[in-house]
């Protein structure tokens, strides 16, 4: 043929159907995601929950976390509730987005378990749990896919669905949101593809990158200056680390969902391999963010501290500060890069 090389991310066709028939099959739907939602997270919600409403189906949008406020641009963002229980009487499909573990949806994961009917569920992270609380799920999850707002495109493409401009920007973000702005190593053919489709429904892409970075409030970029003093190499520079404290927060009038990105500003060094933000947001309550560049696989480093994620993008958290993480970390990650504790910086 000598045709193009395919892209390795084609779908899974059995799977996008039997997830089609499950939706086409419910009239009331409960759409949710991980906790603290990313743009690809609520990207997914927003286009598959729009597109539900769109052929007339009773759909509930539900988040733990409350929209950050940067996404508050996004069409249907206004609709997400973080109660979903006075909408819920009667039989629903629980559908679950970026998100394949039951913890991860939050403190009312049980119970809208084992409130829900069946349970479907669209996901691209390295986990794999089908088996929620002894109910069966019908379930894509493939880790590598770049986005999960793909695998709705790919669902809603399935069911014969029309693509409207409100849900062609919310995947065009999810897609967007997930490849780093089409930087990582998981952009590839049928993302652009499926972008410049997006563009092609209606999608704007300048829009939606100044709705999410040129649009920050000033608290951030201060919160980030005072972050960035904190930054340090280690391990022949391999290992970047920086964080974040509780007193940096209240100086700056920031929360939490100002510090999206951060960890980019310490992988952006040329000589890092593994990038590490810790963020203190209430003293003795730390996430971290992970990141690597190439080889090194931040999903399970996550794992060892009851996290997860993807091969290059990761996270966990620890009931602890923010200095005794960055110890505990560095002193692990020493481990895998040689020259233990050399400092380079
Ligand atoms: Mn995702």
């Amino acid at each position: 043929m000598g045709g193009l090389k395919r892209d390795p991310a084609s779908r899974d066709m059995e799977a996008v159907r039997a997830v089609a028939d499950a939706l086409n099959a419910a009239d009331s739907l409960l759409l949710t995601c991980h906790v603290r939602p990313d743009g690809d997270a609520l990207g997914s919600v927003l286009a598959l929950g729009l597109a539900l409403k769109d052929a007339g189906r009773d759909v509930i949008m539900y988040t733990e976390d409350p929209v950050p406020e940067r996404f508050g641009f996004l069409p249907g963002s206004g609709l997400i509730t973080n109660d979903p229980e006075p909408y819920l009487s009667g039989e629903f499909t629980l559908v679950v987005l970026d998100c394949n573990e039951p913890a991860r949806i939050g403190s009312r994961a049980a119970d809208l378990i084992g409130r829900a009917s069946n349970i479907v569920m669209l996901d691209h992270h390295l986990t794999r749990v089908l088996d929620w609380n002894g109910k069966g799920t019908i379930a894509y999850v493939d880790s590598d896919v770049f986005a999960t707002g793909a695998i709705v495109y790919w669902v809603l493409e399935a069911l014969g669905w029309p693509v409207s401009e409100d849900v062609a920007s919310n995947i065009y973000l999810a897609i967007l949101s997930d490849t780093g702005c089409f930087c990582h190593s998981n952009t590839n053919e049928t993302a652009l593809e499926m972008a410049a489709r997006m563009v092609g429904y209606g999608a704007n892409p300048f829009k939606i990158a100044n709705g999410l970075f040129q649009n920050y409030p000033i608290r951030r970029q201060r919160l980030l200056g005072l972050a960035l003093k904190t930054l340090e190499l280690r391990g022949h520079g391999k290992i970047g680390l920086m964080q974040v404290t509780p007193e940096m927060f209240r100086a700056c009038g920031a929360d939490e969902s100002d510090t999206d990105d951060f960890v980019g500003y310490v992988r952006a060094i040329g000589t890092v391999e593994v990038a590490v933000f810790i963020k203190e947001v209430y003293s003795g309550q730390v996430y971290v963010s992970l990141r690597s560049k190439t080889s090194y696989n931040v999903a399970e480093l996550a794992q060892e501290f009851g996290g997860g994620g993807h091969f290059h993008a990761a996270g966990c958290r620890f009931p602890a500060s923010a200095d005794d993480v960055r110890g505990v970390l560095l002193e692990r990650l020493l481990k895998d890069f040689s020259g233990s504790g050399a400092v380079d910086d």
